[in-house]
């Protein structure tokens, strides 16, 4: 401990005070938590690629465990830190807000941890190392416990370990995260592919290679053609109405802009931001400056072409925006990002940058491209059109809302006050009949659905509306739909989706996932949307107490459960396995998916848009292979996921 001289302690307790809240500053100690650590390494490398020095960066899982992250920029200045008095590399991973990142940044913009991330990683490991090659010299510092170095400074300098060449410069950061500070410390392929799949549509021409040792898979996710790219990939099994996504770049002022967008057949937008690469799922200013410039844009187009009949009729900009998918990617360098969960951009500087850039640029190319530009308006009058009538049918059915009749198939609770009561969204008829025996009268109320509902994604306004069960949804929730909801008018706290356990449960359970995603967000984003999960299996077996035979029932939820259960050795007298819920009776049902004290639900939510508007694309495009996929994949996890 000599190397630790009065400023050591009090950096030691910066890192102390990560290890004692460490959700403050990574959001969770799960899995998510986790991963994010290997975020904020390669942001760190993702800064170096902005300021123009390095060009790949090298994910490694490694066998024991540890992660490595190496990219080819300068490396970390190893140098004596000019105040701290020890080397910069030092500073960088030891004291809490060290990076430099504000203020006098000698970066133009940054995301992340806003600069804390090396620091924070290395309070959240066991043990840490950075390798710094620059010079022609090769440096390492170590750390252990969470961030204490371990290597002996001489004169204040890092050893030099090594030799390479002057021009083979970078840094590379190896790390063990702590056990003793995270639920899990396995890491995911599958989530960190992912990542870098994102990473890669954001910095264009940015190569990044996750080498998995552990299940020996390598892979390399380089994109040329950046966010226009990204739209291509969201709408890979979409049906696209022009066969190329459309690319603005720009600047304006110090704001860098860069939109792509691509139209498809479906009836629904979906606007992915980013500012500094961080996903504001919230939107904000730069999401309404594209709005703004679109509507304003294409309303001109319509007018010059005379594309609406009547001189005064002007384009929405949800009719303009019907069938889009795009991607807004500003650089901006002071962000603020406001909000509760801090994902909404409040520059309003950024929404006249993007109007701007986006106003000059896109007239720029539709001029040349009419074809596409017809293709668009076409678009937006279909949608102009089916609004008309849809407002019709939709006055039609807000009317008949009001009717007893078509509530008829309710089965309302007694109480009113919504913070106490629950609606069971339950699939089929029989199974709806014995779910409203089942239940608490008092404040469990049931819809039964017949049937599948419909495939909102591919069905107009003006459809969706007349249908049935989504008008039953609609009247009983009694917050209304689309832009006249309001959640604050909702008549339940749980709104619990009951299908059954197979996959035909597992379809109709995600095309009322996609209604709610798609008309009444504010449900999921709430938190008010639940799954009810059904036993799969009864057992009823012999247990011994006090050297007595008993007879014992237990519910069984799937088939691992069920393996656990025989491996028991317990001697099954029956084994009984549910086809639906209609197999089961009124008694069963409450024990096991009614009564609050006993029933599994699972909160259905959405953390990431890009997620959940690719897995509605996936299973709403009438592309068949990838959408079979997806339901089984669902159905099974909706059995192993307990
Ligand atoms: C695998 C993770 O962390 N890469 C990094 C650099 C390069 C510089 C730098 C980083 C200097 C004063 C903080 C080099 N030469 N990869 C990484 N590459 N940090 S992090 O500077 C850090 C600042 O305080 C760098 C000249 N300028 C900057």
């Amino acid at each position: 401990m000599e190397q630790y001289d009065g400023s050591q302690i009090v950096i030691l307790e910066g890192l102390e005070a990560v290890r004692k809240r460490p959700g403050m500053y990574i959001g969770s100690t799960g899995s998510r938590g986790l991963h994010h650590l290997i975020w904020e390494i390669i942001d760190n490398g993702i800064d170096e690629h902005l300021a123009g020095y390095c060009s790949e960066i090298t994910v490694t899982l490694e066998k024991d465990g540890s992660i490595s992250i190496q990219d080819n920029g300068r490396g970390i200045p190893v140098d004596l830190h000019p105040t701290k008095k020890i080397p910069t590399v030092r500073v960088v991973y030891t004291i809490l807000h060290a990076g430099g990142k504000f203020g006098n940044s000698v970066y133009k913009v940054s995301g992340g941890l806003h600069g804390v991330g090396a620091s924070v990683v290395n309070a959240l490991s066991s043990r840490l190392s950075v390798e710094v090659r620059r010079g022609g010299q090769i440096y390492r510092d170590e750390y252990e416990n969470g961030g204490k170095p371990i290597i002996k400074l001489e004169n204040g300098m890092l050893p030099v370990v090594g030799k390479c060449n002057k021009s083979d410069t970078g840094t590379k950061v190896t790390f063990y995260p702590d056990d003793s500070i995270f639920e899990t410390i396995t890491f995911k392929p599958e989530t960190i592919c992912k990542k870098l799949k994102e990473i890669a549509f954001l910095n264009k021409q940015l190569k990044l290679v996750f080498i998995d040792k552990i299940n020996d898979v390598q892979k390399v996710y380089c994109e040329e053609f950046g966010i226009k790219s990204f739209v291509s990939y969201l709408n890979r099994d979409a049906h696209v109405i022009h066969s190329e996504p459309i690319y603005i770049e720009g600047s304006s002022g110090d704001i860098d802009v860069e939109v792509a967008f691509q139209y498809t057949n479906n009836y629904s937008e979906q606007i992915n931001a980013y500012c500094n690469r961080i996903n504001v799922v919230d939107g904000g200013t730069l999401v309404t400056g594209f709005k703004t410039s679109l509507t304003r844009v294409m309303n001109q187009y319509a007018r010059e072409l005379g594309v609406l009949k009547d001189k005064d009729d002007n384009f929405d900009g949800k009719d303009i925006r019907n069938g889009i998918v795009a991607i807004i990617s500003i650089k901006h360098p002071d962000p603020q990002f406001e909000g509760q969960t801090k994902t909404k951009l409040g520059n309003t500087d950024a929404k006249s940058a993007v109007d701007e850039v986006f106003n000059i640029e896109v007239q720029r190319q539709l001029d040349k491209n009419v074809d596409v530009l017809n293709k668009i308006l076409d678009n937006s009058l279909k949608s102009f059109n089916a609004r008309k009538a849809g407002d019709k049918a939709r006055n039609a059915v807000l009317k008949q809302l009001n009717d007893v009749d078509t509530r008829s198939k309710l089965a309302s609770c007694s109480s009113k006050k919504p913070e106490e009561c629950e609606i069971y969204i339950v699939e089929g008829d029989s199974a709806g009949g014995t779910v409203k025996t089942a239940r608490n009268r008092r404040t469990q109320a049931v819809l039964p659905l017949r049937g599948k509902i419909l495939n909102v994604e591919k069905a107009t306004l003006e459809k969706i509306l007349v249908n049935n069960e989504i008008k039953s949804m609609i009247a009983t929730f009694g917050c209304g739909i689309g832009d006249d909801f309001d959640i604050t008018k909702l008549r339940y706290d749980k709104i619990i989706i009951l299908t059954d356990a197979d996959v035909d449960g597992a379809h109709i359970s995600t095309l009322l996932l996609t209604f709610f995603y798609r008309f009444m967000p504010e449900l999921i984003m709430e938190g008010k949307v639940y799954r009810g999960l059904p036993p799969l299996y009864l057992v009823e077996y012999e247990d011994i107490v006090k050297g007595k035979k008993k007879k014992e029932k237990q519910y069984i939820f799937n088939d691992f459960e069920l393996e656990k259960f025989r491996k028991t050795g317990k001697k099954i007298i029956s084994l009984q396995r549910y086809k639906g819920l209609g197999e089961m009776d009124a008694e069963q049902l409450w024990e096991t998916t009614l009564d609050p004290a006993q029933r599994i639900l699972a909160q259905v939510s959405i953390d990431d848009t890009v997620e959940a508007d690719e897995i509605t694309t996936t299973l709403m495009s009438s592309n068949v292979p990838p959408r079979r996929e997806f339901i089984m994949e669902e159905a099974r996890y909706a059995k192993l996921d307990i």
